[in-house]
């Protein structure tokens, strides 16, 4: 074990050590100069990487031209080469069956992608950083980082011109496979304001757990879940099954892990789950860029400079988004186990279409009380509507903006009192996730409501009693009111609860 003596780990060591898993090459592991005797460093990979915001680059400077290199030659490679651009979007989901021969050791790792889990982050950041690596070695570019979407930017609403210009198979970054309609994002269209902002995931204090609300469940609704329906529409990225064939997956996901660092650096007690060890210690397989199987957990990627050799251009100066109103106050908590506030008086699930819907949530304790936070306690715990059992057959873009006890006759909208946020249902259908033969765990979907029903409790909109929910689609890529059956979501329990 004297390879942990220094304070920086080296992460291979940790996979080499597996059981025989690893059969990674010594020349290929990342050693720091602050180690003692390790394994020796590859020029290629001993230098910290930066990760750059897209817009920053010249869309036909060397950097994108690395880029569409490394995917065109990934692309050119066969599905049962790991370093392949098909398997590698087959390790996040695919319901194709694995060519003859292919050794279980390699499609074991299919369709292993970890949503509405508290590995979210951990296991997105893992899968990003060696993709980063088989990329880097297929561009030929020894210093190639994977550039980032920052949809939050004004102006930067609209998918980068790399991955829609040229539109044709000339372009390894172009699919077809993208929304059309409301926005159209290969026709350079701005994707809505109100689905990029990651302001109330910065807000959160809290990592989160499997059972306690926090950041990763923020950042996964949002901006990832919804941005992955506003790109996809009824194409590829809001399909787990398909989504990280779409090149432009793999700068959203950049732009993910990237606002996980932003969150780590914002301090006030943010901390990642350090004191955990079914977190920190969890493995996950992935391959690297010489078709080796590697290992790594949470523990490996908490600090991405020091232990994986890449940041952000942005770090150390994080910038937040726009601010919404609505939504949760942070609070941080430490207990599991959640009080149930409100239910519906009958225990029914609801379907949701192309037409807003609301239900109405009998309040299961008597005044607002229970429904406020008592801001003086630092385990204060948020007030979150919970929304599980999600399914449906098709995936499909759209997306719900939430709203709570809006009156009868008022219009929605997301700077009011009652827009509570966005849903959407990305990777949450059970059919899907069975048809896919999906591993991952999952929990059910959560919003953070905390600071909506303290404003509304204080401005006097709200005085106890039922809460009615409301869901407005948004993002529809038709202008009819009509949703095929299959693309209908239902949702077998809703309540609010206290965490
Ligand atoms: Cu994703």
């Amino acid at each position: 074990m004297e390879k942990f003596e220094c304070n920086r780990r080296i992460f291979m060591g940790g996979a080499a050590m597996l059981g025989g898993i690893a059969a990674v090459r010594p020349d290929r592991a990342i050693a720091h100069d602050q180690c003692g005797p390790g394994p020796i460093p590859d020029p290629a990979l001993g230098s910290t990487k930066v990760r750059r915001n897209i817009f920053s680059l010249d869309p036909s400077g060397p950097e994108i031209q690395s880029l569409r290199q490394g995917v065109a030659a990934m692309k050119a490679r066969p599905v049962d080469d790991p370093t392949s651009w098909l398997f590698q979007a087959n390790i996040h989901g695919t319901v194709d069956n694995p060519p003859q021969g292919m050794p279980a050791e390699l499609s074991s790792t299919w369709s292993t992608c970890e949503h509405s889990s508290y590995f979210f982050l951990s296991w997105h950041r893992i899968y990003l950083f060696f993709f980063e690596r088989i990329l880097r070695d297929a561009s030929g570019d020894a210093d190639f980082a994977l550039p980032y979407w920052n949809y939050e930017i004004p102006g930067q609403r609209v998918l980068p011109l790399p991955l829609r210009e040229p539109a044709d198979t000339s372009n390894p970054l172009f699919v077809s496979q993208r929304r059309t309609f409301g926005p159209n994002i290969n026709g350079g269209e701005p994707v809505p304001v109100q689905v990029t902002s990651s302001s109330e995931a910065m807000r959160t204090t809290f990592f989160g757990s499997p059972t306690v609300f926090g950041l990763t469940w923020q950042l996964e609704m949002q901006p990832h879940n919804v941005m992955h329906g506003v790109i996809g529409g009824s194409g590829w990225m809001s399909d787990p099954r398909f989504a990280a064939r779409d090149p432009v997956f793999w700068l959203h996901h950049a732009n993910i892990d990237r606002l996980w660092s932003v969150w780590n650096a914002q301090g006030g007690g943010r901390e990642d789950p350090v004191n955990d060890a079914i977190w920190m210690d969890t493995t996950f397989a992935f391959f690297d860029e010489t078709g080796a199987k590697v290992e790594m957990s949470g523990s490996d990627v908490l600090n991405t400079a020091d232990q994986l050799d890449y940041r952000y251009d942005d770090e150390p100066e994080p910038e937040i988004g726009l601010v919404l109103v609505g939504g949760g106050d942070g609070a941080e908590t430490s207990a599991a186990g959640s009080t149930e506030l409100a239910a519906p008086a009958t225990e029914s699930g609801i379907t949701l279409g192309a037409s807003p819907i609301d239900i109405g949530l009998a309040a299961q304790v008597d005044g607002t009380e229970a429904f406020t936070t008592n801001a003086a306690s630092p385990a204060a715990q948020p007030v979150l509507l919970e929304l599980g059992m999600i399914d449906y057959a098709e995936p499909s873009g759209h997306w719900y903006e939430i709203y709570i006890n809006l009156p009868e006759g008022a219009e929605p909208e997301t700077l009011s009192a009652y827009y509570a946020g966005n849903a959407s249902f990305f990777a949450q259908s059970r059919t899907l996730r069975e048809n896919m033969n999906m591993k991952g765990e999952h929990q059910p979907v959560r919003l953070d409501i905390t600071g909506l029903l303290n404003r509304q409790i204080q401005e006097g909109l709200w005085d106890g009693g039922e809460i009615v929910v409301q869901f407005r689609p948004n993002g529809l890529e038709t202008a009819t009111e009509s949703m095929p059956v299959d693309q209908q979501i239902s949702i077998g329990s809703i309540r609010i609860v206290r965490q």
